[in-house]
């Protein structure tokens, strides 16, 4: 394998099989990561990438896009069965360019936006001031109550209502529980705003059901195609056929240039794995090992924000049982034993988002690599042995062992051997 690569540039190709050793040994509870499939992976290594591609296919600037047309014909096909939706868009470079893509479809610069606060679980790209969606538009904020970790409806009707926004973001990074999209789309309606639903967490799951679909309510849905859906590291928009124009016209030529036709490519891959049965199973079991992760660590003592979670990740609040132990050092920690995850704002947060009271955890790398409810108790466990003693370094060696054996039981790209 990569026998080419390792001819020609020995340094990046020690640090890939350095990557892969790290990715096999360890535990991966980030929970917007995946493992793709080889197949994906394969798509992103084709000559695709050496093709000029602006516009759309059959309506291209460039000749030579027979095949390439082929490919992305599949994709947005594939993408618009798998979420029930009229029109996709599968050239965004990542959720960042879709949803700056959704903006300039349906916002003039300054227009107000009402977004989920960051700190509650919201994203960078839903109206952070240092971004540019915080930059160009005006951006107010919702967020969760504090009690229960919940998102507050009422309050958020309240504030649109005195904010008037021009689009509301329905969206966030690290929330747990369900998210009601029709009653996002009732205060839409009563204050006439558009909706623009980021599913970039939950697509996996709301591509078989698991979760409900936003597709019905919004006037744009964006996601990554890496999450939970499992594909290559990419965006996608869906909308209705009404704004079809004005949302590919924003991609391309309003924010992007050439489409990355090898990634559109493992995207179509992506999504026809994702329209096959077992992929259904997957996305429940990510939630069966959220749900099993989640009650091991409240047994355990932790608390975990708004006491569970329906979906794949859980936020815990380590204030309550750590209290002098920061999100920071908890994440590093944990790192040392072979268990990734990261640190993580929580409701009520009193430290910066750079310290931190929590930790986001997230189960779809782990099922995707078998993982079942057993493991996840073992995992639990390992968390709070970790957590209770972050400085010692021999329990944490020990975990790290325990961890490695763990991992070769349940071996992932089982021919991409590290040299
Ligand atoms: N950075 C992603 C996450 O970890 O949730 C969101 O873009």
């Amino acid at each position: 394998m990569l026998e080419h690569l390792k001819e020609t540039d020995p340094d990046v190709f020690d640090a890939v099989q350095r990557e892969i050793a790290r990715q096999a040994s360890g535990l991966e509870l980030i929970a917007s990561e995946n493992f793709v499939s080889r197949a994906v992976l394969e798509a992103m290594g084709t000559v695709l990438t050496n093709k000029y591609a602006e516009g759309l296919p059959h309506k291209r600037y460039y000749g030579g896009c027979e095949f390439v047309d082929i490919v992305e014909d599949l994709a947005r096909e594939r993408a618009c069965r798998l979420f029930d939706a009229e029109h996709a868009n599968v050239q965004p470079h990542a959720g960042a360019q879709a949803n700056l893509a959704v903006y300039l479809a349906f916002l003039e610069p300054g227009d107000t936006i009402l977004g989920m606060d960051l700190s509650h679980g919201g994203h960078l790209t839903h109206g952070s001031r240092v971004n540019a969606s915080g930059l160009l538009y005006h951006a107010e904020y919702y967020g969760v109550r504090e009690e229960d970790g919940r998102i507050d409806y009422d309050a958020l009707r309240e504030k649109a209502r005195a904010v008037r926004p021009r689009l509301i973001v329905a969206g966030a990074s690290a929330y747990p529980r369900v998210l009601d999209f029709e009653a996002f789309a009732q205060v839409a309606r009563e204050v006439d705003a558009y909706l623009m639903v980021d599913m970039a967490h939950i697509a996996g799951l709301i591509a078989v059901g698991v979760h409900p679909s936003p597709v019905p309510w919004a006037d744009a849905v964006t996601t990554t195609t890496h999450k939970t859906l499992r594909g290559p590291r990419g965006g996608l928009i869906l909308c209705p056929e009404r704004h079809a124009k004005a949302i590919d016209k924003a991609v391309f030529p309003g924010s992007q240039g050439g489409p990355l036709m090898h990634v559109i490519a493992a995207k179509a891959v992506a999504f026809l794995e994702a329209l096959r049965p077992d992929f259904a199973d997957y996305q429940r079991r990510v939630v069966d090992n959220a749900r099993a992760l989640a009650e091991g660590l409240s047994s355990r003592g932790f608390h975990v924000v708004s006491g569970g979670t329906d979906n794949h990740l859980m936020l815990v609040d380590l204030r309550p049982s750590h209290p002098d132990l920061t999100g920071k050092d908890a994440e590093a920690a944990l790192e040392h034993a072979g268990i990734t995850m990261n640190k993580n704002t929580v409701p009520g947060e009193t430290r910066s988002p750079f310290v931190t009271s929590g930790l986001r955890i997230g189960t779809p790398a782990v099922t995707t690599r078998g993982l079942g409810p057993g493991e996840m108790e073992r995992i639990a466990d390992w968390i709070r042995g970790v957590l209770d003693a972050p400085h010692d370094e021999g329990l944490r060696a020990r975990v790290r062992g325990e961890v490695r054996e763990l991992c070769e039981a349940f071996p992932l790209y089982r021919d991409l051997v590290a040299v």
